[in-house]
């Protein structure tokens, strides 16, 4: 944020705020306040209650105190604490790696195309593996799109195919050499016992294999997807929660133009 108040330095009305030692923030500049939540697989008893606070404490959680408990039945309890936690971060030595690219909008995306590439970009996506969830890359390949921005069906100057979801990897690559894709776009948002970890890496070898990934974009993407993540296991790009089709569009084809791609 740029205007008013947010762009006042926190400094400027309150001497004890320390950027190399952010701590979380109640209402009192470092008083450290939290409130997690958790479930323990104990029954709902007061020694229950005293197992929560003993082990928020272990955590960094100064004077824990259980300010809620639910009885979960079969021998599970749920818990809220509150306290402070004891642990601040080092704000100025954060990095964060993220996609550099210039983001344009729908039209200029096309614009683009027609001048530097002068044919219809082709990009083929899926929800892979045993993924079933539909509605992520449908945000960034449908025509409705998400959040009033349009998905890439909607673009004059690219071509959709959108395979939808618990696409073994196989048939997307598969479908990638009979379109002669541009780009592949890859949805993983269950990353429950890091099942998006062999999957995604599966697509790279397969990509590898058929003698396809320097002519082909890889993409990435959903709500635990960073585009760190994804450069390690072998993907041009990731792109995580809010991410809309024209950050994509824009990324496919300045790196297509980048990469001397006609
Ligand atoms: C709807 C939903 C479902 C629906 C899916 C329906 C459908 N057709 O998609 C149903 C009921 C089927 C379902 C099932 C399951 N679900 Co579910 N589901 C959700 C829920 C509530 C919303 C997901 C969603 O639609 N988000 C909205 C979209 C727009 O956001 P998004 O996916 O993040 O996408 C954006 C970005 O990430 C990015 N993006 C996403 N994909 C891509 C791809 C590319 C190429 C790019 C560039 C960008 C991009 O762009 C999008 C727009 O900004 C989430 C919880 C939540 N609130 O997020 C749980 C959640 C994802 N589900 C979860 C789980 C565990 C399951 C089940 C395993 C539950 C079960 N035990 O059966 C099953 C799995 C089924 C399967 N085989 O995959 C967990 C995943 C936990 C984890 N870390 O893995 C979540 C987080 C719930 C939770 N808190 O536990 N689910």
């Amino acid at each position: 944020m740029s205007s008013g108040l947010y762009s006042m330095e926190k400094k400027d009305f309150d001497k004890t705020f320390d950027k190399t030692r952010v701590k979380a923030y109640g209402d009192t500049m470092n008083d450290g306040k939290v409130q997690l939540s958790f479930t323990l697989p104990l029954p709902y008893s007061d020694e229950a209650k005293e197992a929560a606070r003993q082990l928020a404490l272990k955590m960094g959680i100064e004077e824990p105190n259980v300010t809620y408990m639910m009885d979960l039945g079969v021998g599970y309890t749920f818990f809220v604490v509150y306290g402070s936690c004891i642990h601040s971060v080092d704000a100025t030595k954060i990095v964060v790696p993220k996609v550099e690219t210039n983001t344009m909008s729908m039209d200029e995306v096309d614009e683009y195309i027609r001048k530097n590439i002068g044919r219809k970009v082709v990009v083929v996506g899926a929800c892979t593996g045993t993924d079933a969830h539909t509605v992520g890359i449908d945000a960034i390949m449908n025509m409705k799109g998400y959040a009033g921005h349009y998905g890439l069906e909607r673009y004059q100057m690219i071509e959709v195919y959108n395979l939808g979801s618990q696409v073994p990897n196989e048939v997307l690559v598969a479908k990638a050499i009979e379109v002669n894709a541009d780009a592949i776009l890859v949805s993983q948002v269950v990353t429950q016992k890091n099942v998006h970890i062999p999957n995604m890496t599966e697509l790279v070898e397969l990509v590898e294999a058929e003698g396809i990934r320097d002519r082909v974009i890889l993409v990435a993407g959903g709500p635990r997807i960073s585009h760190e993540l994804a450069k390690e296991l072998g993907y041009d790009a990731g792109f995580g929660a809010g991410s809309f089709a024209e950050d994509v569009a824009s990324f496919i084809v300045q790196e297509m133009v980048a990469r001397g791609i006609k």
